[in-house]
């Protein structure tokens, strides 16, 4: 379930300090250490899941408690009116550093319409 040298697997275990804002049996929520808005949050499954593409249909009611989970830490941390930006990198191309599965919470400025 976990893996030993994930740094994300390291938080969900509390094996490395991190600032959590949410927790439960399956998910955990914590600020991002480089963030890039006044609000960053990364949710994560607590289980490994490289990637989305990892995600198979038996997961998928995990995503939406995932994204239950968002949405009510967008309401917590007072974003859900002015507007908030939900980012799962993927990949190389996508950008993904962390091999873990992890959704961006973003908010709290107008955020740039970029792709790159
Ligand atoms: O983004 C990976 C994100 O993970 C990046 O914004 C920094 C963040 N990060 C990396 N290590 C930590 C720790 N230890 N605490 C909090 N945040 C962390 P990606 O989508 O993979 O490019």
């Amino acid at each position: 379930m976990h893996t030993s040298d994930c740094i994300f697997c390291q938080i969900a275990q509390r094996k490395i300090p991190s600032e959590i804002a949410y927790e439960d049996d399956e998910v955990i929520a914590f600020k991002d250490n480089q963030p890039l808005a006044p609000v960053h949050l990364l949710v994560i499954p607590k289980r490994h899941l490289r990637s989305l593409n990892d995600v198979t249909s038996e997961q998928e009611p995990l995503i939406a408690h995932l994204f239950g989970v968002i949405r009510r830490l967008a309401g917590e941390f007072g974003v859900a009116e002015s507007g908030y930006r939900v980012v799962t990198n993927t990949g190389t191309d996508g950008g993904q550093v962390v091999g873990h599965l992890h959704f961006h919470l973003l908010g709290g400025q107008a955020l740039n319409a970029t792709i790159g």
